[in-house]
């Protein structure tokens, strides 16, 4: 109801795993959307996702900070992982966002909001983390992605077409995902009033 979700995802090319994954816990006044890169490739990339996962859905409830501390607790001594949180709240309006290593976030917005990641591994080497907070207006689109699409996607004439999200997601991976890396893309478009 609140949230219309598109996800596009596929492996590096000649892998059966992807070392990505990624999370939405929608349905109370807020959601919870996780994108997950699992360090280097294949199986112990797909360890590493698995255990931030794990981790992330455990404590989707809590702050973001203490969200992906124990994303950090739970990835030592795996590979490690690069994570980006987004928390929207419904109510306020509000979109909070922490990222550590190489995961993007762009927003169809009339505000402009461009939330950064942090450099650092989850497991490894975590940055200081500070949450990142801007309004949103209902209807604005938030598209999360892996390194594994080209961040070139945001000037892309596609993004001008108002397409709904699955499509729009399946698109981007399409035209802008790379072979040489596992690719995710989740699109979640709130709703308008
Ligand atoms: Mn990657």
């Amino acid at each position: 109801m609140t949230l219309d979700i598109g996800v596009a995802e596929r492996p590096k090319f000649g892998q059966a795993v992807s070392g990505d994954t990624y999370i939405i816990r929608n349905g109370g006044p807020t959601a919870l959307i996780a994108v997950i890169d699992g360090l280097g490739g294949g199986e112990a990339a797909a360890e590493a996702a698995r255990r931030a996962f794990d981790a992330i859905d455990t404590h989707h409830e809590r702050p973001l900070q203490q969200i992906m501390n124990a994303a950090h607790q739970a990835c030592m001594g795996s590979r490690g992982a690069v994570i980006g949180l987004l928390r929207l709240d419904f109510s306020a309006h509000q979109a909070s966002y922490i990222g550590v290593g190489n995961i993007g976030l762009h927003v169809i917005s009339q505000h402009s909001i461009k939330p950064l990641s942090k450099n650092g591994i989850v497991g490894y080497r975590m940055p200081s983390l500070m949450e990142q907070q801007s309004r949103y207006n209902p209807g604005d689109t938030f598209i999360m992605y892996s390194d594994g699409v080209s961040a070139r996607f945001v000037n892309a004439p596609l993004m001008h077409e108002h397409l709904p999200p699955q499509p729009l997601a399946d698109r981007i991976l399409e035209a802008f995902g790379k072979t040489i890396d596992d690719v995710t893309v989740v699109v979640v478009k709130t709703a308008a009033y």
